[in-house]
């Protein structure tokens, strides 16, 4: 048995540290962990409620509205406030943009590299070498390569486009509890328009094509990266007042089956993480190797992010989709028709794509569906007593916070997010978590070079600083802790 250790892995946000064990080039069993240590939970105690919006915001600079928005959903749940219909589809738009950024980010920028081989000068290099890691020929290679900068102007045509709603990105200022701060106004409608339509063709012509082309041409990774076949949506972008539609929604698929959702069924199991039934930390727990928790629901181990939002909602695919199956000779038309290769590394790639190209093609009908001159915003009180959740979905996928208030200040707030379902330790049953699942079985052919590992993390787009959420221990002193 051999071990193989990637830490930190490089091109995700945060410290995660991998180790497998692989025999005979077979990974047998990984590890998953979060190494970095955080403590917003403890930060927002006995704060004023309505700040939480904007101190969660700062877990994260690459989903931080996907934070504000579960931030200000659990409030005005607690609150009994009802956000106007401007304020509804404005925190759609502010959401979607940042969910549509971040989805171009990883592929050209953070995964891409994985597949694209970049000039071999720094920062590219050092990177895994071996024959036939880059498969691309070198005009493919070249211009694919070129969009990684392009991809990097749309990006900040996307900053643009949200600052002009939410005033500021990373870290927007606008959304406020009962809705949003700026008003509606039409020039801001026709700069929104202008924005979009570029950010639009980027991802219709080219980032779906190279999504393609690349799933072309590693379709091996179509089998690589098998997660555990059950997943998790909470829904996005509500499209009535009621709340009743979602642009994506809600949805558990558990062991082939769809089911709804229960919020009761979700637990958080802490036999393997660095801190105790109090989420207090304990570096010194046995068998504990990890800061992040190990979210269950009903104790299954569900995927959340990109895939899970697409095989639950079965979209009907680009034509790059569709001419891919026909190339292929099979039919499909829709993203379950992917079947089983959808669980996989490829399966998660193309499914960023394809939600890319549903939200950006919502969004032109929401700013039509805008009123000028109708308030953005409710007034509300903070209550003596309350409590509430809110359930969203970020970028990476299922994305939950709750609160509790105690006279008139947050006694209690906590957030489960995304990569803790994905990154998730062993739980006390020993079952691994998704990542862990996922690396188990893969072959890797250069232990030196272990890529094959590298790009199923990646497919995953893990994010630990979202991740790990740890509560103050007695000592005021954050623990110092070494990564190695
Ligand atoms: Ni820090 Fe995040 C997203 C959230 S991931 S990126 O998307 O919530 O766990
Ligand atoms: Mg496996």
């Amino acid at each position: 048995m051999h071990k193989i250790t990637i830490d930190p892995i490089t091109r995700i946000e945060g410290h995660l540290k991998i180790e497998a064990e692989v025999d005979n080039n077979v990974v047998k069993n990984a590890k998953s962990s979060g190494v970095l240590f955080r403590g917003f939970e403890a930060i927002l105690k006995d704060r004023f409620p309505p700040d939480a919006v904007y101190i969660t915001q700062r877990i994260c600079g690459v989903c931080p509205v996907a934070h504000a928005i579960a931030s200000v959903q659990c409030l005005e749940n607690a609150f009994g406030v009802n956000v106007p219909k401007n304020g509804r589809i404005l925190r759609n738009f502010i959401q979607a943009v940042n969910h549509i950024e971040s989805h171009i980010l990883h592929f050209y920028h953070l995964a891409g590299l994985d597949f694209i081989k970049a000039p071999s000068v720094s920062p590219f290099i050092p990177r895994y070498e071996g024959k036939d890691f880059y498969r691309l020929d070198e005009k493919t290679n070249d211009a694919i390569f070129q969009q990684y900068l392009t991809a990097l102007e749309i990006k900040s045509r996307s900053q643009e486009l949200l600052a002009i709603w939410g005033g500021k990105i990373p870290h927007t200022a606008s959304i406020v509890s009962g809705g949003i701060s700026e008003t509606v106004t039409l020039d801001k409608i026709i700069s929104s328009r202008f924005q979009l339509r570029e950010i639009s063709e980027f991802i219709e012509n080219v980032y779906l094509p190279s999504a393609y082309l690349i799933a072309g041409i590693y379709q091996d990774y179509f089998k690589i990266g098998i997660g555990p076949k059950n997943l998790l949506s909470y829904g996005v972008f509500g499209l009535d007042d009621e709340n009743k539609n979602k642009l994506l929604k809600q949805g558990v698929y558990l062991e082939g089956k769809d089911l709804p959702f229960h919020e009761d069924f979700i637990a958080e199991d802490v036999s393997h993480s660095w801190c105790n039934e109090k989420t207090k930390p304990d570096l010194r727990k046995k068998n504990a190797y990890s800061f992040s928790k190990a979210p269950r629901y009903n104790e299954k181990v569900l995927e959340v992010g990109p895939l899970a939002r697409m095989w639950i909602n079965n979209p009907l695919l680009s034509q790059y989709g569709k001419d891919f199956f026909k190339k292929l000779n099979l039919k499909g038309t829709n993203f379950r028709d992917f079947g089983d290769y959808a669980f996989s590394v490829m399966g998660r790639h193309i499914a960023r794509a394809e939600e890319c190209l549903v939200i950006v093609k919502s969004m032109p009908k929401w700013l039509d569906e805008l009123e000028i001159g109708k308030p953005s915003a409710a007034s509300y009180e903070v209550p003596k007593e309350g409590a509430g959740a809110g359930l969203t979905e970020a970028p990476r996928g299922a994305l939950g916070h709750w609160i509790e208030i105690k006279d008139s200040k947050i006694s209690n707030y906590q957030c489960v997010v995304p990569t803790t379902w994905n990154a998730s330790p062993k739980d006390g049953k020993g079952i691994p978590g998704v990542i862990e699942q996922a690396l188990t079985g893969a072959s890797v052919s250069d232990y030196k070079n272990p890529i094959e590992l590298a790009r199923i993390v990646r497919s995953f787009d893990p994010c630990i600083a979202c991740a790990v959420h740890v509560l103050r221990g007695k000592s005021k002193d954050i623990q110092s802790f070494r990564v190695t």
